[in-house]
C-alpha cells in the first residue's frame, strides 16, 4: 500500500476508501497494516448500533434516520452485516438502501459477508467502521443481526445501541432474551402500523422500568419505517443518549471498555493461532487423542494436559 493511496484516502477520495476497506476486509498482515496506519485518525465519528431480528426494519430505519443526519449536514457511513443467509438471499435488502441513496455522496454504505464466525463478523464490522471513521464520516451506523451471542458480540461496538423490535416478534415482551434487553440503549418498536404495537411498546416500557439499574432509562420509540413515522423521535432519542454519554466521563469510559475488548479479542485470536499452529502441540494432540480413544484418559484430562505448556489449566 503506497503513501499515495493514503493521501488520496485522506483527501476524501471514495474510491481509495473502498479499496482500503477491501484490504481490511481481506484481513491478514496487509489489513492490519492499514488499520495500524489509520488508528491515530480513528475516534471522531459517533457510532450508532442498530440491531434486531431479520426483517425487523433495521435497514429501513437506518435509511430514514441517516437522512435526518444528512439534513443536518453530517456525513454518514453505514456498515451492514449481511450474513449470506439462504432465507433472505443475502445482499438484497442492503441493495434496497443503496438504491435509495446511491446519488448522495454523503452516505457511504458497505455490506460485509459472513466472516466464518459471528465474532469475526463483528470484528470486521468494527474495523470497517474504523476506516470510515478515519475517512471523516461524522455518523456511522452499524447494522447487526440479532442472533446468537449478540450481547457479547456487540457490547462495545457502538456509542448508542438501538434494538429494533416488532409487535409480531414474539407475542409478549417477556419472551425477549435478557441479553437483548441489556444491550439496548434505545428501543424501537417498528411496524407500529401493525396491531398490538401500542400494547407491545407499553409492556416493553414497564419491563425496562423494572429492570432499570443505571441512570439511563432506555426510551421506547414507536416507528413505521416505511412511512417515516416516528423517525424524528428516534433521531432525538439517539441524540439524547449521546448527550447523556457526553457527561460525567461516560464517553471516555466507553472508549476504554471498547478498546480493552478489542485488544482482548485480537490477542485471543492470536493465542489460538499460535497455539494450534505449533507443531509440537499438534503432535501432542494426536497422541493425547489416541489415549482418549483408547479409554485411558477423559477428554477433560486430555484438554488439561495439552494446555500444560501455558500453565493456565489449574482449577480455579
Ligand atoms: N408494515 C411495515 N413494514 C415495514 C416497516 N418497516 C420496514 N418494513 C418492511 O419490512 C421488510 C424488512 O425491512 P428491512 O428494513 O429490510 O429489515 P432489516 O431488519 O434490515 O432486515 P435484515 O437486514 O434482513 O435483517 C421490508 O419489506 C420493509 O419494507 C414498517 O414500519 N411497517
Ligand atoms: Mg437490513
Amino acid at each position: 500500500m503506497t503513501q499515495d493511496y493514503f493521501d488520496r484516502f485522506f483527501a476524501g477520495e471514495t474510491l481509495a476508501a473502498s479499496r482500503l476497506m477491501s484490504i481490511v476486509e481481506a484481513g491478514g498482515k496487509a489489513g492490519e497494516a492499514v488499520l495500524n496506519r489509520l488508528f491515530p485518525e480513528v475516534g471522531r465519528a459517533y457510532r450508532i448500533g442498530v440491531t434486531g431480528f431479520t426483517g425487523a426494519g433495521k435497514s429501513t430505519l437506518v435509511d430514514a434516520v441517516s437522512r435526518r443526519y444528512r439534513d443536518a449536514e453530517k456525513s454518514v457511513g453505514v456498515i451492514a452485516e449481511d450474513p449470506s443467509s439462504p432465507f433472505t438471499g443475502g445482499a438484497i435488502l442492503g441493495d434496497r438502501v443503496r438504491m435509495q441513496q446511491a446519488s448522495d455522496d454523503g452516505v457511504f454504505i458497505r455490506s460485509i459477508a459472513s466472516r466464518g464466525s459471528e465474532t469475526g463478523l463483528s470484528a470486521c464490522a468494527t474495523q470497517l467502521a474504523d476506516v470510515l471513521d478515519a475517512f471523516g464520516r461524522d455518523i456511522i451506523f452499524l447494522e447487526t443481526i440479532g442472533i446468537g451471542q449478540l450481547e457479547y458480540r456487540i457490547r462495545h461496538m457502538a456509542h448508542t445501541t438501538c434494538v429494533v423490535l416488532t409487535p409480531d416478534a414474539g407475542d409478549d415482551v417477556q419472551s425477549l432474551k435478557s441479553g437483548l434487553m441489556e444491550v439496548g440503549e434505545v428501543f424501537v418498536v417498528n411496524k407500529a402500523d401493525r396491531e398490538n404495537a401500542r400494547r407491545y411498546a407499553d409492556d416493553l416500557r414497564s419491563m425496562l422500568e423494572l429492570r432499570q439499574n443505571a441512570d439511563w432509562l432506555p426510551p421506547v420509540v414507536e416507528t413505521v419505517g416505511t412511512r417515516e413515522k416516528g423517525i424524528g423521535e428516534l433521531h432525538e432519542a439517539i441524540e439524547r443518549h449521546r448527550e447523556y454519554l457526553s457527561q460525567d466521563g461516560r464517553l471516555e469510559e466507553k472508549r476504554v471498555e471498547s478498546l480493552r475488548d478489542r485488544v482482548t479479542l485480537v490477542a485471543d485470536e492470536r493465542l489460538r493461532e499460535l497455539f494450534w499452529g505449533n507443531d509440537t502441540i499438534r503432535k501432542k494432540l494426536d497422541s493425547i487423542v489416541a489415549s482418549v480413544v483408547a479409554g485411558k484418559k477423559s477428554p477433560y484430562e486430555a484438554a488439561r494436559e495439552i494446555l500444560e505448556p501455558l500453565a493456565i489449566n489449574s482449577r480455579k
